[in-house]
């Protein structure tokens, strides 16, 4: 029997973990982590040793496919690569030659891989590059950007040596991302202490030393009193603070009224509770992570949640320290030569962006702009009409807030392509599906991660694919030999990475025994006086000039939730271990493990309602209702209840997932409008719903 194995990158979320694929016979008989990355532990998670299912799902496009009866009805004409190229070239030339080609808009997914359809994008002339980062990060990104001049990926969450770790809207246990799982489990066996701010006791919180259950929605006032006491106490690092905060007399003024035990009345946490915890931090520091948030996108407030997160991060000297926040290293930092570009082929297009960001808005990072307000445009056809729309590794309708509207929204586009793996409702509802070969078919451009210690990666392919589907690279190649594009026609993977590897020094057979390139010899923490913010004082500004010349407050003063009207719920959501977002719930072996998700309820609010563990129960809100099982128990504030998001599909080419569980996203009416200006995220969490016992 023929073995063989290949490092790859897995591809069942945004993680990218390193891994070893082992295959027998032409098939994935075993995917591990990569050995000679330590903190993988040879290990991945549920959703990684799923890839095997992906690829034996035979529930998901595997040819191009092009619609012929109405948008979503769900009548398909297989068609070859060579025709569905041709039509979307086509139609996508007739757009640019009516509209301009700023009419042409694409959104993804973000993260690493994007160079090579972000330079498709430019190489056509539009500058509508969106991805779905207002529906997750944006607050955290911009809250970074607001304090430092640096994005939030310009620090690194120093787990392995952290003394003291808070997760606050951030479920690190089943949020997964594997390294830094057992970079955590290792340091809290060194004794590294773990507190856990959240509405539910979630798997984070069962292994922390201290869990604080909070009213929804009030993290903002909990943080305001924590920032009080280490200024009020004197906690707070002195060195780092009078060396790099700007500032701070302005901080202390504004905290003067928030108190703990005034944060006590709106958080629910007792004032004694807040004043040891901030002691325990102090004693840690600057070994701390109070991580600033992932899936930050829920209030709207919460832009300035994860602004006074990095606040007291400033305070307690954790920037820059290790165990706390190191500064990542870029290949430059390390003294070599970062990957040749394909976005630098091309111009950068000279036309205002459709979404605002950067002139309508210009409080905003201009990169990857706020895809609602792309939405908006499609329907007000204001600054310009946007008439074709590629939906890459995106499914905006399951993402999203108020899928029926959006769809509404995109009545008047003239071409709606997805590019994907899996089915989503996006795809459902396409004029052309692109079908792309699971991770583990295809291979990608190689990628850098910035980190202590900086290093090239690479995905390559481990089995041959089952079905007519392609790699990125190849896709976007067929496009743009049509579009008049050549310079990014490869016909061979090989040219693509010598391309991009061409005068870096590393070659591609570097990468043949590890799977990556280190492009330094160890983690390179930087010196206390090398630190360097990219803000005009090179320091971190509380005072933050773009939001105050935007007409935005650098200290905005709290404001309590609403509370939910009677016999009312606020809906939250979050991840669980064994799904991946909304594009797992199908797959065979995932499907298996978790078939439905169930609805989480305080024993004290279901009770008067007659709802017991395990009950039907119907949520509705504005007339519209779905069905789904109670979870009743403590660990919930009785404000809210809470979901998986991503369940609730109702596509018929789903067997498996269809009318199983809940979807999140359809009990939000007008929350396409509720955004956050200062921070440009949805805010998801602003939306109550109806408990009742189904009938
Ligand atoms: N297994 C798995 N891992 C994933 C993903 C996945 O789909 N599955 N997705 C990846 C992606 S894209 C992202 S963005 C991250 C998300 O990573 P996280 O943001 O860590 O994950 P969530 O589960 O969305 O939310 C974290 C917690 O916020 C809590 N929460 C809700 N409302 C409040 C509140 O008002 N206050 C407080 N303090 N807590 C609240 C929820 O109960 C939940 O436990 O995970 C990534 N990792
Ligand atoms: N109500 C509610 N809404 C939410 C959230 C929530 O918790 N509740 N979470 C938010 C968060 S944190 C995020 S990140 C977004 C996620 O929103 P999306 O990014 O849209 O979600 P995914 O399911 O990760 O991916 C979308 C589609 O891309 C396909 N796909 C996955 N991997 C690849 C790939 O490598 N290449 C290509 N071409 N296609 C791929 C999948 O099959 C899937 O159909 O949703 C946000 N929206
Ligand atoms: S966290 Fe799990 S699903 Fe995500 S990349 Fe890593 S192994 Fe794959
Ligand atoms: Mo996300």
């Amino acid at each position: 029997m023929a073995k063989s194995s290949v490092f790859s990158v897995c591809g069942m979320c945004t993680v990218h973990c390193p891994i070893k694929v082992h295959v027998e016979n032409g098939q994935v008989d075993f995917i591990q982590g990569n050995p000679h990355v330590p903190a993988m532990k040879n290990a991945v998670c549920p959703r990684g040793a799923a890839g095997t299912a992906l690829i034996d799902d035979s529930e998901r496009p595997q040819t191009p496919l092009i619609r012929e009866g109405a948008r979503g009805e769900g009548k398909w004409r297989k068609a070859t690569w060579d025709e569905a190229f041709d039509c979307v070239a086509e139609r996508l030339e007739a757009v640019r030659e009516k509209y301009g080609a700023k009419a042409i808009a694409l959104t993804d997914r973000g993260g690493p891989f994007r160079d090579i359809h972000r330079a498709f994008l430019r190489g056509i002339g539009t500058p509508n590059y969106n991805n779905h980062d207002s529906s997750c990060a944006r607050n955290v990104q911009h809250a970074a950007l607001s304090l430092t001049g640096m994005g939030r990926k310009a620090v690194a969450y120093d787990f392995k040596n952290a003394r003291h770790v808070v997760l606050q809207l951030r479920n690190i246990f089943e949020a997964i991302n594997v390294q830094e799982v057992n970079n955590l489990m290792d340091a809290m066996e060194q004794g590294c202490k773990l507190t856990v701010i959240d509405i539910r006791a979630n798997i984070s919180a069962t292994k922390a030393n201290r869990y604080l259950q909070i009213r929804p929605g009030t993290d903002y006032a909990f943080n305001l009193a924590v920032i009080h006491e280490l200024l009020d106490k004197r906690l707070y690092d002195k060195k780092f603070v009078n060396r790099y905060i700007e500032g701070v007399k302005e901080l202390e003024q504004f905290v003067k009224p928030y108190t703990p035990e005034w944060a006590e009345k709106e958080t629910g946490i007792e004032a004694f509770q807040i004043r040891q915890f901030v002691k325990d931090l102090a004693e840690a520091a600057p070994a701390v992570i109070w991580h600033p948030g992932w899936m930050a996108a829920r209030y709207t407030d919460s832009f300035y949640v994860c602004r006074s997160i990095y606040i007291i991060n400033a305070l307690l000297g954790a920037y820059g320290a290790k165990g706390g926040l190191p500064f990542v290293n870029k290949p430059g930092d390390v003294d070599r030569k970062g990957l040749k570009k394909f976005m630098d082929l091309y111009a950068k297009p000279k036309e205002k962006r459709a979404d605002g960001v950067g002139w309508k808005y210009k409080q905003f990072e201009e990169g990857p702009g706020l895809a609602h307000l792309l939405y908006e445009v499609m329907e007000s056809e204001e600054p310009y009409p946007v008439k074709a729309y590629i939906a890459y590794r995106h499914d905006p309708l399951m993402g999203y807030p108020e899928p029926e509207r959006l769809k509404k929204m995109w009545d008047k586009l003239d071409l709606l392509v997805s590019v994907t793996f899996s089915w989503s409702d996006t795809a459902w509802h396409s004029d052309v599906v692109l079908p792309l070969s699971p991770y583990l078919e295809r291979e990608s451009i190689v990628v850098t991660k910035n980190a202590l210690k900086p290093q090239f990666f690479v995905r390559r392919r481990s089995v041959e694919p089952r079905y007519d589907t392609r790699a990125d690279w190849e896709i976007v190649a067929g496009l743009a030999k049509r579009m008049g594009l050549p310079e990014l026609v490869f016909d061979k993977v090989e040219d693509l990475w010598n391309f991009q590897l061409e005068g870096t020094g590393v070659t591609i057979d570097d990468f043949n025994t590890t799977g990556l390139v280190p492009l330094a010899a160890k983690p390179l923490y930087r010196d206390f006086e090398d630190i360097k913010f990219k803000t005009d004082t090179g320091k971190i500004e509380i005072i933050s000039p773009k939001l105050e010349d935007n007409g935005l407050p650098s200290l905005k003063p709290y404001q309590a939730p609403a509370v939910p009207p009677e016999g009312s719920f606020r809906l939250t959501f979050g991840r669980c271990a064994l799904h991946t977002q909304g594009h797992t719930v199908n797959n065979p072996m995932l499907h298996d493990q978790m078939p439905e998700n169930v609805l989480w309820i305080n024993k004290g609010a279901a009770s008067p309602l007659g709802i017991a563990d395990g009950d039907r129960v119907d949520v509705s809100q504005d007339g519209y209702t779905e069905t789904i099982t109670a979870k009743v128990t403590d660990m919930i504030h009785p404000e809210a209840v809470f979901v998986i998001h991503g369940f609730g599909h109702k596509l018929p080419v789903e067997s498996r997932a269809y009318g199983k569980g809940l979807a999140d996203n359809k009990f939000m009416k007008g929350g396409l409008d509720k955004w956050d200006k200062a921070g440009g995220a949805i805010a998801y969490q602003e939306h109550f719903v109806k408990v009742r016992k189904a009938s």
